[in-house]
């Protein structure tokens, strides 16, 4: 009831009497009274006045599933929204609901992670309030190889979403990160539940700094925020919005158009090519120049003896962005 009555709210553009929610929503003028009370515990700035009834004014910044559905014009990411207060991680969550069944599309927000996961077993700094920390399942018809194809699309569709919501200059950086200025925007992890040859699930995870004016020490050097950038603040579910459907039409084109080319785009905003980079793979480290990025998604690198290595996976270091 309490959905209904914010929808009917949102609406109208002046006052919505009493009288008229009551009769439209079968319910008693206590009960719109205890749910309007609810909607302001939320955040929401609900004006009442005896003869007028009740007027929304303010919207509060909080990724819940009325706001982030509200306006949303996607047909499978973000049916199902579950939005937590805290969790230890969004990627944990949803794994842990993909194995109960949960659909394709279930997007898994927290407003803080207490275990947010980087990769490689590094920790993702995901204080409370400031952030996007938010996880999509999905359940595609594809080998397990793929999958890194899905790293590189989210983060295309992440940073055309950043671009085109705040005007930033956001770049992608091999595979997976999306930095401004040389510093770390945001950071994906892909992590995949499959047998052998086929997925049962994969969980692509995506935190965003946005509003944070500043950060903890180990990280100030190589991290930076929207708000940071921009110098002012931004609400945040419109940009989950847009990511959710800049990524729903990158997916969709993926697993139906044969000829699909997300690489080109890619490599249009993709930072990494031209510079010098080094790879550690296992106890060698291949030092070059990144060259290309294949039509599968591996960043390939050009060492000075003219060699074309193809790389896959492992830790790419890139001259003049932060290292790990
Ligand atoms: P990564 O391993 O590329 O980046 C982790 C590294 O980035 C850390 O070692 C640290 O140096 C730096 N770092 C940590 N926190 C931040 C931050 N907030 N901003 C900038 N730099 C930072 C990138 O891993 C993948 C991160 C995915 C995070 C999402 S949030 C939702 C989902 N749930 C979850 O647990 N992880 C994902």
């Amino acid at each position: 009831m309490q959905e209904k009555i914010l929808q009917m709210l949102r609406e109208k553009e002046g006052y919505l009497s009493g009288e008229q929610i009551s009769k439209q929503l079968g319910v008693s003028r206590s009960a719109i009274w205890k749910a309007v009370n609810a909607l302001r515990q939320e955040g929401y700035r609900i004006d009442s006045s005896t003869n007028k009834g009740y007027k929304l004014e303010t919207i509060p910044d909080i990724l819940t599933a009325p706001e982030i559905q509200h306006g949303l014009s996607t047909h499978t990411m973000g049916k199902k929204v579950v939005s937590l207060k805290e969790v230890d991680s969004t990627n944990e969550e949803a794994k842990r609901q993909g194995a109960k069944g949960a659909p394709e599309g279930a997007v898994f927000l927290a407003e803080h992670q207490t275990g947010g996961k980087g990769r490689l077993g590094r920790k993702w700094v995901s204080l409370p309030g400031e952030g996007i920390w938010m996880s999509i399942l999905l359940r595609p018809e594809i080998p397990p190889y793929e999958i890194p194809q899905i790293t590189l699309l989210t983060g295309l569709a992440v940073c055309r979403a950043i671009r085109s919501v705040t005007g930033c200059d956001a770049l992608i950086k091999w595979p997976n990160d999306i930095i401004i200025h040389g510093k770390k925007l945001v950071g994906i992890l892909t992590e995949l539940v499959a047998e052998a040859d086929c997925i049962n699930y994969a969980v692509t995870g995506i935190g965003i700094n946005v509003n944070q004016k500043q950060f903890p020490n180990e990280i100030a050097h190589k991290a930076t925020s929207l708000f940071l950038e921009t110098q002012r603040r931004w609400a945040r579910a419109p940009l989950v919005q847009k990511i959710l459907e800049s990524f729903e039409e990158a997916y969709d084109s993926f697993l139906t158009e044969v000829s699909f080319d997300f690489i080109t785009p890619y490599k249009e905003l993709c930072v990494s090519l031209g510079r010098e980079v080094s790879v550690q793979r296992g106890e060698q480290v291949i030092r070059g120049r990144a060259a290309d990025i294949s039509k599968t998604g591996e960043l390939v690198v050009q060492t000075p003896e003219g060699a074309f290595y193809p790389i896959n996976s492992g830790e790419v270091t890139v001259q003049g962005i932060y290292g790990e």
